[in-house]
């Protein structure tokens, strides 16, 4: 009778190439973990070089902003300051030309009396011959704004004309910028348009109330008045 082997039937065989078994797939499952974690080493690797590659390309483009904010700032900071450079030399060539044309106006004879240069003629004219002469100066005859500016215009003890007329509309008095006349400072019994008085002169030193009309064709000094501010 013909025997059968089976290797099962060897229970030494069994045991030895079970331990066999056994071993080889202890060392493929040491190497497998080399492997992973050799793997898992280089992935590691990997993603800290992208990590540090994205810091870098963060970092430069931090730098790159900045370095743009700070050239903008500083084209900024030379505009602004080419500004305030040509605004100083604005000011300061106004400042002279003021300066001159104070000069010039104090050589010529004005007087400064809050906020406005004087002029009183040293010659006599009509009303509107001493209009046009303050005009052709940059100024016009006298408005009296104020209490003040009346007892100033009084102070130089001359007939003066001044910058008010009915010329248009009798006894509707209106100053040379065409404002209507609101407080007066007539004399007593003026204006009494005496023969077609229609101009305004200061006619008396001592009392407040001077004023008195008079014929325009009249010749007397008179005062221009030119505003340096409001
Ligand atoms: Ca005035
Ligand atoms: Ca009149
Ligand atoms: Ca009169």
């Amino acid at each position: 009778m013909e025997m059968v082997y089976h290797e099962e039937d060897n229970p030494y065989e069994n045991t030895h190439y079970a331990s066999v078994r056994s071993g080889e797939s202890k060392i493929c499952s040491d190497e497998d973990r080399k492997v992973a974690a050799a793997e898992l080493g280089i992935k590691r690797y990997r993603l800290a070089a992208v990590i540090l590659g994205l810091l870098c390309m963060l970092q430069a483009a931090l730098i790159i902003f900045l370095l743009i904010s700070l050239f903008s700032e500083r084209d900024e900071f030379k505009r602004t300051n080419l500004d305030v450079e040509a605004g100083f030399k604005t000011l300061t060539e106004e400042r002279d030309d003021l300066k001159r044309k104070l000069n010039n106006l104090a050589q010529e004879g004005w007087e400064y009396f809050r906020g406005s240069f004087y002029y009183i003629s040293s010659t006599r004219k009509t009303w509107q011959q001493s209009r046009d002469d303050c005009l052709q100066k940059g100024a016009d005859l006298v408005i009296i704004n104020s209490k003040e500016e009346q007892d100033f215009t009084r102070k130089f003890e001359k007939r003066l004309w001044i910058g008010l007329t009915d010329s248009k509309t009798e006894l509707k008095w209106k100053w040379v910028d065409g404002t209507p006349l609101t407080k007066s400072y007539w004399d007593s019994g003026e204006p009494n348009d005496i023969n077609g008085e229609d101009c305004v002169e200061i006619r008396f030193f001592d009392p407040e109330k001077s004023w008195n009309d008079n014929n325009c064709l009249t010749e007397l000094n008179w005062i221009c008045e030119m505003k340096v501010r409001p």
